[in-house]
Parts: C-alpha cells; structure tokens; sequence
C-alpha cells in the first residue's frame, strides 16, 4: 500500500530523515485513500438503486397483513349473502336489549332516588350487559361465517353451472360437425339416379341417341315419343318434348347426338325451377308443414332435414302432427333424438291442428329457428284428409301470421305417374311451394321429376335417394341433367 500511494501520489514522499513530514504525507495519503474507497461505494449504492428492504418490523407486519389482504380480495368478489339471524342470535339480542334497560332503569332509579343500596345491583346488571354483548358477537360472527360459506357455496355452483354450460355447448359443436359429416357422406343424386338411368327410359332414349350423324327422321321421331309416352314422365310433358324436337328437326337437320342435346337442354329448362334449400326465410321461426301420402316418407324426410338444419347450427323443434297412428309421433321422437331437435307430440287421437297450433305457439316463445310439421297421410275415420290438412294449414297461420312459409310435399317416386296426380290433388288442396321426391335410389321412375316440374311448376327442393339421414340431398337440375344424361 505504501509502495502503491507512492506510486500515485503527485508529491513524492518526502526524505526519510524528517520524521514530522513522513507523518504528514502518510495521513494525507490515508485521508485521500479513505476518500477514495468512500467515492468507489458511493457510485457503486447509486447503481445499485435505493436500498429499499423494510425495517423487520415493517416486514413483520406485511406478512401478516398478506393473507387478511388476500381473504379481503376473496371476499370482495364473492355475492352478498345476508342470512335471518338464528333462534340463539335473536334470543341473544333480546337478553342484551333487556340488560341494558334494566341498567338505564336502575341508574334512573339510583339518580332518582339517591339510594346507595342500588349501587350493587346496576354493577351487576351491567355486568350482565356485558355478558350478553360478549355472548351476541359470538353469534354475530357465527352468522357472518355462515353468510360466507353460503357466498362460496354459491360461487363454487355458479362456477359448475358455467362448466357444465361450456361442455354442453362443446358437446353440441361436436354433435354438429358429426351431423355435417354425417350429411356430406351420403348417396350422391347420380347414385341414387343409376337405376333411372340404367333400366328406366334413359336407357331407351340412350339407345336413340346413340345413332351418331344419322339423321332424325318421323320414324326416329315416332321412337321418341313411344319411349317417353311409357316414361314415368306424364302425357303431357312427353307430348311437350316430342313437339319441341319436332319443331327443332324442321328448322334444321339434326343427328342423333344433336337431338340429345335438345332433349337435355329442354329437360334442363323444365326442371330448373328456384327452390328453397336454406330451411329457412321466414318466421323466425321458419316454418314448413309437410304433407303426402301414408308411406311416401315424411317422417323419414323430416328427420332428415332437421339433421341437416341442426348440422348448419339451427334450433328445430318438430311437431307430431300425425295423431292418428300411436308409431307416427314415436317414429318422430326417435328421429328428433337423432338430430338433435325438440318434440311436441300430442295424445293419440288428439287434435293434430291443435298440436300443431301448441308446436309453432312454442317455437315462438323459444325461439327456434325452424318448425316442421309432420302430418297423416291416411285417416281411419271419415275425416277428408285434405279438410283435415287445409285446417291445419289455417291453424298455423293462426299461430304465426304468414305461417307456414313452406308447405312441402313428400313423394314416393315409386308410384311414377301416380305421383304426379298425387301433386296436383295436394297442390289443389293446400297450396305446396316444393316438392320432396323420396326412394329414388329403388326406382327406374325418375324421371316423374320432369313430370312434376312441367304440370306444377312447383320445385323439386329435395331428393330422396337411401334411408340413411345423410340420404336426402338438396336437389339441382344441373346435378340432374349431368346424372340422366352425361355418359
Ligand atoms: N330407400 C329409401 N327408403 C325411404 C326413403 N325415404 C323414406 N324411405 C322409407 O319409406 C318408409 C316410409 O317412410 P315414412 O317416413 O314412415 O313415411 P310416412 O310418409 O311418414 O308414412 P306415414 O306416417 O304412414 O304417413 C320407411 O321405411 C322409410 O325408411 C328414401 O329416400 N329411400
Ligand atoms: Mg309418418
């Protein structure tokens, strides 16, 4: 150190022989290394920040404090609860009240009277005051305990209920994207189209067309309106084609192939009618009443198309409006459990319009998205069906003006023809804006959908193509047109 001071030192040491210099010098260069050490910690404490730690007693008390803070925190969030106070609090209370008027009366009487012998007597009612106050804060607190165990309990049911909501509604989610899966696996319209077109007319037509350049004569001509007049397609309609590709083969010489294309272009023109796919637009709520004959495949379709809307997120709820068979409304059940829709089903024998009425009265009030009404197809009594339908239909309106926004006609595409006349008696009857064409997938009578469209000009919306739920898909001229007759 001192060879290190008199290394920096400015001044040199001074010579050895003056004894009062060395002295000197030596404490000057202890005052600067003092000064020296005191600067160094100084910058050092200045970067180092305040020192901020607590005296003891103040960490003592923190840490106290920190878990009556963290209680008051707990207990800021959690509900007001105020309980009656107890048999034991109340009975408390009245003995303090009584204790402390007996002490005013006797101080009264003391103050009154000046007597001395009172003196013994108010010492002890107040003493019997302070006993009953002591005696009342137990149970004051007892009672603030069990406001707060009530105030948790409360919480902890509330949290349970807003879990149990959670997985209700992630439950659905997945119960949604499953029906949509569900619903985009099933038989496409070509598949459920192959019989029509491997054995019905089409394979006939398929015949005539296949003459290549040849060109098409009146006996070309006569073949096509032999093969469309035993077609499923209606008189009518098939006389209509016939005169079209007669008109077209005058104006200019077709081949085979071309009059293909003219029966196809035409067919496409007949059946491209705007339908309804969206399962609603009206209401809310939406509200379709489906009629058809006993066996056509109305509940079958019904189930359907709620599995369909619940996929795309609606509420449905369905309405077993065929009263007249104890199986029809359990048939419904069963569907509606499958996809996820609400029920109103009446007693057997019962009413249908008023369960229909109580049906939509409800999908109001729980403001469902989509309302489908099933209905007999069949009466075991002397009832008129179509009356029974029309009351309906007016019951509806009645429930929700402007109701029923769709009124949709299921038909067995098996009855060919007949479904045809089928169409018209119920369009007659109570108005239908589309048409459901089941069991295409078990018939070669496809082409009654052409029929159907050029009679009614109502659309053909849906298709029924298997039994599975995913088996009813929307149905789209040109999907149609492409299946019949696209190779
Ligand atoms: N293959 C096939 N079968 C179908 C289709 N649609 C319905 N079905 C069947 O047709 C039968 C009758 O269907 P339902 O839905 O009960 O017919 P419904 O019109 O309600 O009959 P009722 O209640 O008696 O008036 C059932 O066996 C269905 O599985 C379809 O598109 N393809
Ligand atoms: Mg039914």
């Amino acid at each position: 150190m001192w060879l290190l001071l008199a290394d920096i030192s400015p001044v040199p040491p001074p010579a050895a022989e003056s004894d009062l210099g060395a002295l000197l010098w030596g404490g000057g260069c202890l005052l600067v290394a003092i000064f020296m050490v005191w600067l160094v910690r100084r910058s050092l404490r200045a970067r180092r920040g305040p020192d901020v730690t607590p005296p003891p007693q103040l960490q003592k008390d923190s840490q106290e404090l920190q878990p009556r803070l963290e209680q008051k925190q707990t207990e800021n969030l959690l509900p007001k609860v105020e309980l009656p106070p107890s048999e034991q609090e109340a009975k408390k209370r009245a003995e303090l009240e009584a204790a402390r008027q007996k002490t005013a009366e006797l101080e009264a009487q003391r103050k009154a009277t000046g007597d001395a012998k009172l003196k013994e007597d108010l010492e002890a009612a107040k003493k019997d005051a302070y006993r009953a106050e002591k005696a009342l804060e137990v149970e004051e607190k007892e009672r603030k305990k069990r406001e707060r165990e009530e105030a948790e309990r409360l919480v902890e049911e509330e949290k349970k209920r807003k879990i149990a909501e959670l997985e209700r509604l992630e439950a659905e989610k997945k119960a949604a994207e499953q029906r949509k899966v569900d619903a985009e696996a099933g038989q496409t319209l070509a598949a459920g189209l192959s019989k029509t077109k491997k054995e019905g007319f089409m394979a006939r037509l398929a015949g005539l067309f296949g003459g290549g350049a040849k060109p098409v004569d009146e006996s070309v001509l006569a073949e096509l309106e032999e093969v469309l007049f035993t077609a499923d397609i209606g008189v009518k309609t098939a006389s209509a084609l016939v005169e079209h590709a007669r008109e077209k083969a005058k104006s200019k010489s077709l081949g085979s192939a071309e009059l293909k294309g003219v029966i196809r272009e035409e067919v496409r023109r007949i059946v491209t009618l705007s339908a309804n796919h969206k399962l609603g637009g009206g209401g809310p709520p939406h509200v379709i009443m489906v009629v058809g004959v006993n066996g056509a495949g109305k509940t079958t379709t019904i189930g359907k198309l709620a599995a369909k809307a619940k996929a795309d997120g609606k509420k449905v709820l369905l309405a077993a409006g065929d009263t007249f068979r104890a199986a029809a409304a359990e048939q419904l059940d069963v569907w509606a459990e499958r996809a996820g829709a609400e029920l109103v089903k009446g007693k057997e024998e019962s009413d249908p319009a008023s369960v229909v009425f109580d049906a939509v009265k409800k999908g109001v009030e729980a403001k469902v998205d989509l309302v489908i009404a099933d209905t007999a197809g069949r009466l075991h009594t002397k009832l008129n069906l179509m009356e029974e339908l029309k009351k309906v239909r007016r019951v509806i309106d009645k429930a929700l003006p402007g109701a029923p926004h769709e009124v949709l006609l299921v038909l067995d595409s098996t009855n060919g023809q007949n479904a045809i006349m089928q169409a018209r008696q119920f369009h007659d009857a109570v108005g239908v804006t589309s048409i459901a064409l089941t069991k295409l997938d078990g018939t070669a009578k496809g082409g009654v959908i052409i029929g159907i469209c050029d009679e009614l000009k109502v659309p053909v919306a849906w298709a029924g193509v298997g039994e599975k739920v995913a088996d009813l898909r929307p149905f789209e001229p040109k999907e149609f047109v492409e299946a019949l007759f696209d190779d």
